[in-house]
């Protein structure tokens, strides 16, 4: 007799997305028996499958399909994809789900081009910041892909301030539905729920589902709904897609959802608001698309100013409260106030915080992993003085460093705790008095560009470079004399000197737009600033950055606008400041002589045709050149430009260099002033085509209004 044993297999689903950025969307691309939706499938698959036939999983990849190519606010396709492993059971492995991701990451990683985020994948541009993928279920799979006939459907919604309906209901039977939203490009889709009826049970069979994505991609989840309710709540995408699932397997009463969605505009989330002279609240901020849940990702700013020095901003917020921020991250809503770091809770009353200054700066970043519930906050002023001649000290909010006792340090919002002190504490080095006030923190506080004092004296006598040491320069070479220039800075993006940028106070710098052109490059996080540099790499002092304002008028395809303003994530210490200095801003709209002779300094490439910067810091003497020959030169010059070279070549800025200063030496007081920042340029040194520099003496109130002490 013969035995035949066949071996039993497990199937792993994996949903994901990607976006291609060199193809653009076709109508077409909606009907999946379309010739063009087949022909993007199939090279979209046969690029999956040489990633992972070729990677260590390939004895087990069994297929991809493409389930959805989609429009999208970014531009090219949104690709949604299935991928199928097989596995024989006996193994009894666990897939690893960060290793499948991150086999697909690591191809488009290693494919990258140039400074963009985008990689060739066989041809097919891939972005990789928008790469997703998860483990997924195998129902999940069958659903969308339509070999199971559930109640699957797609809804493209083409007109503004439209309900469009989305209810579905059953009283026995089941419901395993998924809806596939798509809103015109450039808008949002927001899904307001009238009410849903499901068994409560933790979500374990029933459960609505909103996804940020067209599968049922699980980082991709906007919100979960878990319990029956009829209270009014609405969600709203990051992209033009939506997907929302309904699940309920075994249907005993009535279960459904009532529901409507509708595409809305994205809103910016900004605003700098004058408050009144009279104490009390006038107003109201509110989070991102307010009333609706806010998205997880979101980052709004707002800048409050009173009339009156002696007036203080109040916040109140509703049913939510904000402390300072420990070492752990924030988990709902993460608040900078004033340089100041404070996370955000829910509660079930109302909170006030009060900012005991006239200018007040508030960044809120979401940072929740889905959507959270709406938050309203009411503002106003409220006099700091009469606040102190309450007893108590409000020790929640602002500046507690410590016990509140006779210190030095100002740890109550109203100084109380430094008042009636017997003995006057002398301020250590440490700490820096504000004018005729108590002792103050240095860190972060003298001459950093931001005021603390109530005063301002924390930033007084803080001058900008008239460094002496550049008298000595060697005229016509190329190396600089070690600390010749100490407001130069390297900036680096994940390890690598990137671009340049110039120290234009204890906790700003001044650099290219251009360098944080992109979704990973705007990201603070993999940038950090080297100081009192010569050899690069061998930084004095090495701080990340905090803060990257790129200028709101920066247009890629013509540099115009070309500025962008680093805040770090920690002063230079005073104590480098023979070897770090700032260099001068220009008076406002001043104009330049052409045939003045500034310097132009950095670290990148030596010869157009380097594929590598310089090792050491270079420095070239460059003219300035006449505004009218420069437009006659290149055509696109605004006035937001300014060209200096030397016609003949020779002498130039070239890639790496971009963001770094080019430096004026004033006659009259003998100051450095930032008159460019490296730019743009046809190819680097060549004759008759001189470097193009952003012209700072433009931007000086832009400056100002993120750096408002550098005068
Ligand atoms: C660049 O790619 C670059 N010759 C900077 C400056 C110039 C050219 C290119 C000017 O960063």
């Amino acid at each position: 007799m013969q035995h035949c044993k066949t071996e039993s297999k497990d199937a792993f689903y994996f949903a994901g997305m990607f976006r291609i950025t060199n193809i653009e969307f076709l109508p077409e691309y909606q009907q999946k028996e379309s010739r063009e939706f087949l022909s993007v499938a199939r090279t979209v698959q046969q690029v999956i499958n040489l990633v992972y036939t070729t990677s260590a999983f390939s004895k087990f990849y069994e297929q991809s399909v493409v389930a959805d190519v989609s429009s999208n606010n970014k531009g090219g396709l949104l690709v949604h994809f299935w991928i199928v492993f097989v596995m024989p059971r006996a193994k009894g492995h666990i897939f690893c789900e960060d290793c499948v991701a991150a086999i697909l990451k690591d191809s488009i990683q290693t494919s990258i081009i140039n400074r963009t985020s985008v990689g060739s994948l066989q041809g097919l541009a891939v972005d990789m910041d928008s790469v997703v993928l998860n483990a997924g279920l195998r129902s999940d799979y069958s659903s969308t892909i339509g070999s199971d006939k559930g109640c699957s459907q797609y809804f493209y919604a083409e007109r503004l301030s439209l309900h469009y309906p989305l209810e579905i209901s059953a009283t026995s039977g089941r419901l395993m539905c998924h809806f596939k939203l798509v809103a015109i490009v450039g808008y949002l889709i927001r899904l307001s729920i009238k009410s849903i009826q499901i068994e409560a049970d933790n979500c374990v069979t029933d459960s609505l589902t909103i996804y940020d994505s067209l599968l049922p991609i699980r980082s991709s989840i906007l919100y979960r709904i878990c319990e029956p309710t009829r209270i009014l709540m609405s969600f709203v995408s990051t992209n033009n897609l939506m997907l929302v699932t309904f699940k309920a397997p075994h249907i005993r009463r009535l279960s459904g959802i009532w529901a409507y969605f509708e595409v809305i505009p994205e809103q910016k989330c900004e605003n700098t608001v004058l408050v009144k002279e009279i104490t009390g609240f006038e107003g109201t901020i509110s989070s991102p698309y307010y009333p609706s849940y806010y998205p997880p990702k979101c980052k709004c700013t707002w800048k409050f100013q009173t009339s009156l020095s002696t007036l203080g901003i109040a916040l109140k917020f509703y049913n939510y409260s904000i402390t300072k921020k420990s070492m752990k991250g924030c988990e709902h809503g993460w608040w900078e106030i004033n340089e100041h770091m404070y996370c955000g809770s829910y509660m079930d009353h109302q909170t006030i915080f009060r900012v005991p200054s006239p200018l007040v700066h508030i960044q809120l970043q979401c940072s929740s992993r889905l959507s959270d519930k709406p938050l309203l906050v009411e503002y106003g002023s409220y006099n700091i003085s009469q606040l102190s001649s309450q007893p108590a000290c409000n020790t929640s909010s602002f500046r507690q460093h410590g016990p509140l006792i006779c210190d030095g340090f100002r740890d109550c919002e109203n100084g109380r705790d430094e008042q009636n002190c017997t003995q006057s504490i002398p301020c250590n080095n440490r700490t820096f008095k504000c004018g005729n006030d108590i002792c103050f923190r240095k860190q972060n506080a003298k001459c950093d560009g931001t005021v603390d004092c109530p005063d301002g004296s924390d930033e007084e006598g803080c001058t900008c470079s008239r460094s002496s040491s550049t008298l000595h320069r060697i005229i016509g070479g190329t190396d600089t004399l070690e600390g010749g220039w100490p407001w130069q800075v390297s900036l680096h993006f994940v390890g690598s000197a990137y671009c340049g940028a110039s120290v234009i106070s204890r906790e700003w710098l001044l650099s290219a737009a251009h360098c944080f052109h992109g979704n990973r490059l705007s990201d603070p996080t993999p940038w950090t600033a080297h100081f009192g540099m010569y050899v690069q790499g061998n930084a004095k002092f090495v701080s990340p950055v905090r803060r990257i304002v790129v200028h709101e008028y920066y247009n890629s395809q013509t540099f115009d606008y070309d500025i962008a303003l680093l805040q770090l994530s920690i002063a230079w210490p005073e104590t480098l400041k023979q070897l770090i200095q700032p260099i001068c801003i220009p008076p406002a709209g001043q104009r330049v002589r052409s045939g003045e002779k500034c310097w132009v300094t950095g670290w990148g490439r030596r010869h157009e045709a380097d594929n590598k910067g310089s090792l050491v810091l270079q420095q070239a003497e460059v003219e300035l050149i006449d505004q009218t020959l420069c437009v006659s030169t290149y055509g696109i010059i605004t006035s937001r430009m300014l060209c200096a070279g030397v016609m003949s070549g020779k002498r130039d800025a070239c890639k790496g260099d971009s963001g770094g200063p080019l430096s004026c030496r004033r006659k009259s007081d003998g100051k450095w002033i930032l008159t460019g920042i490296v730019s743009w340029g046809h190819g680097c040194g060549r004759p008759n085509f001189p470097g193009v520099y952003t012209r700072v003496s433009n931007f000086v109130p832009w400056i100002h209004k993120y750096v408002p002490s550098l005068l």
